[in-house]
């Protein structure tokens, strides 16, 4: 069988998987068998248990980038293929990866063009993030991302007016011709479906091959620390969930302000018998963005998936996460133990192809 494979990069915390649920769901509606795949450097992933909390099938291609583990995503992908047999798949790579026109669009496109239909590459972007605090080699791999699309994906436009809809929409246009520009909001659902129209009714030209300099988009990368944990934290008396995360990342926002470091997307999951939350943080200083959140929720025990990616060492990060959570769950009231926790900066990119010819 061939499906369609729909690729939506962009940077860190620009909204990729919440649009990518959205589509899920609206190509359910247009009778479309549908799955998704994740991406991270490490293990346990917000974005997957959001899937599946979410009952969008998922797999993981965790350890790495697209690029890097390129069998283990064509692993994915055919393993998908063989259960579900999906007519749309949609994946979202690391938000602090680019170059996928010559590296997973090419080669999936010469290798395993009859098993899949490449859509034109999508790149969000959120015109809210101010670039602030983040270094000229972060800066360039942001550009670098975008410059590769094929639509760019203008996230996040329930936040805009019309007129700067209609300023940046002309100024990416210009800026990254060709490309086109399709404003949408995965909160409202505004734009979704004409984004899907396009992506369904056209193939990838796999043309834009960026021109990059790898040790600039290593030196990025390596300017990120990057933090996963999951765990449970049980407190002795009922204690309000939303009260807690809100607390903890408010607590972890000033702790990293204190380091001077800007954070690109905390996102963190919590679960409490049945009810599920999950915030995002994608700004230092700015507001928390629920996306699940039952009101009056009180529970003894949570279990939560954290992940951080902030423009810091791994050591700074670990220790303000580890910090604040002695700080807002102190024993003997609470007790918490983490069951996974990595941190650490992404190692150079190294991609299994690149057909840039
Ligand atoms: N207001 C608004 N918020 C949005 C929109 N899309 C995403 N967000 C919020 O932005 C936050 C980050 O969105 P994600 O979809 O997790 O971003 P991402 O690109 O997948 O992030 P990474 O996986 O870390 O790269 C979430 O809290 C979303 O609810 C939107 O269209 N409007
Ligand atoms: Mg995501």
């Amino acid at each position: 069988m061939t499906s369609t494979l729909i690729l939506v990069g962009g940077f860190l915390g620009a909204g990729k998987t919440t649009l990518l649920l959205q589509a899920a769901k609206q190509l359910a509606a247009r009778g479309l068998r549908t799955a998704l795949v994740t991406n991270d450097q490490g293990n346990a992933l917000v974005d997957s248990a959001l899937a599946t909390q979410q009952h969008v099938p998922v797999v993981e291609v965790a350890g790495g980038c697209f690029c890097c583990r390129f069998p283990d995503l064509l692993g994915g992908l055919q393993q998908l293929q063989a259960t579900i047999a999906p007519e749309v798949i949609l994946a979202e790579p690391v938000g602090s990866c680019t170059d996928l026109m010559a590296t997973v669009v090419r080669p999936l496109h010469a290798l395993h063009g009859q098993e899949f239909s490449l859509a034109p590459l999508t790149v969000m972007l959120d015109s809210t993030r101010s670039l602030a605090g983040y270094s000229e080699e972060v800066g360039y791999l942001y550009y670098q991302q975008l410059a590769e699309a094929e639509i760019i994906a203008l996230s996040k436009a329930d936040l805009l007016d019309p007129e700067q809809i209609a300023g940046a929409a002309l100024k990416y246009k210009n800026l990254y011709a060709p490309v086109k520009v399709c404003p949408l909001s995965g909160h409202t659902g505004a734009g979704i479906a004409a984004w899907l129209d396009l992506v369904l009714a056209t193939t990838s030209q796999a043309s834009k091959i960026l021109a990059i300099d790898y040790q600039r988009y290593a030196e990025a990368e390596a300017q990120l620390g990057w933090l996963n944990t999951c765990g449970v934290l049980r407190g002795q008396a009922p204690f309000s969930v939303q009260n807690w995360i809100a607390h903890f990342l408010r607590l972890l926002d000033v702790a990293l302000g204190q380091h001077k470091a800007a954070i690109a997307h905390l996102k963190l999951q919590a679960v409490s018998g049945e009810a599920c939350f999950k915030v995002s943080l994608t700004q230092s200083g700015g507001a928390l963005s629920w996306d699940l959140c039952p009101s009056g929720v009180r529970g003894d025990c949570v279990e939560f998936v954290l992940n951080a990616r902030v423009h810091t060492t791994p050591r700074v990060l670990e220790q303000a996460v580890r910090r604040t959570f002695a700080e807002v769950t102190p024993e003997p009231e609470f007790q918490y133990e983490f069951a996974h926790f990595e941190c650490f900066a992404p190692l150079p990119p190294q991609p299994t192809y690149r057909m840039d010819g």
